[in-house]
């Protein structure tokens, strides 16, 4: 049996429902991670698909999405992003492009893009169709799903099709930076991961501070 392990952030406009998507997911079976550097969390995650056994490494925001800008060591060799919006705020969702753009100057290998409209049981005040919501992460080599973190709707889909396109592309793209292994013993250290990088988020944090903080959302 293989192993990968993969780092997926979770971005997207403060109040979608980024950290309740994750919890949900993650349920009871995780263990978490603080960064005190980023003040960022991260969740690990164990599960079997196929005939992998896959590691996942959930890194949460902690507030400072609301810059729409995260420390670059956030998106430091992530191999997925899980761009979450609100199908109740069209607004939340025309912002996805900006965490797109966020991504492409932060990460350099190949990233696996799954954009989420999450809140599907509040479908009576939805402002963005999924017809558009689809064609628009077409256009971005995207997947799609609808989840409701509420209801537990669509989630475990989500997550399992991220997976498996990790899986594929770990199969498919050598230099992706998915660390893959034959075995079930764990090459990562994952305390290791955060350890670098303290100056410059802490640069980061302060120019973004006072550049960007009159950035409201209608979801928060
Ligand atoms: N109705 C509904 N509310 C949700 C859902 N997901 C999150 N929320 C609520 O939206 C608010 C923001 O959620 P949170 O997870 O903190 O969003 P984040 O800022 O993106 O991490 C909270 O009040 C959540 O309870 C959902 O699927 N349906
Ligand atoms: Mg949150």
């Amino acid at each position: 049996m293989k192993s990968i392990e993969a780092k997926i952030v979770v971005l997207g406009a403060q109040g979608v429902g980024k950290t309740s998507v994750v919890i949900r997911y993650v349920g009871k079976l995780f263990s978490k991670h603080v960064s005190p550097t980023i003040g960022a969390s991260f969740f690990t995650f164990k599960m079997t698909v196929d005939d992998y056994r896959v590691k996942l490494q959930l890194w949460d925001t902690a507030g400072q999405e609301r810059f729409r800008s995260m420390a670059p060591m956030y998106y430091r060799k992530a191999n997925a992003a899980l761009l979450v919006y609100d199908i109740t705020c069209r607004e939340s969702f025309e912002n996805i492009q900006s965490w797109v753009d966020e991504l492409k100057k932060n990460v350099e290998g190949t990233i696996i893009m799954c954009v989420i409209g999450n809140k599907t049981d509040l479908v009576s005040r939805r402002e963005v169709t999924r017809e558009k919501a689809e064609q628009y992460a077409d256009s971005i080599n995207a997947l799609y799903y609808e989840t409701s973190a509420l209801t537990n709707d669509g989630i475990q889909e989500a997550f399992l099709q991220v997976s498996l396109s990790l899986i594929k592309l770990s199969q498919t793209d050598k230099s992706s930076g998915l660390t893959v292994y034959d075995g079930s013993a764990s090459l990562l250290n994952a305390d290791g991961i955060i350890e670098d990088g303290i100056g410059d988020m802490n640069n980061h944090r302060r120019r973004r501070d006072s550049e960007d903080s009159n950035n409201a959302s209608c979801c928060s």
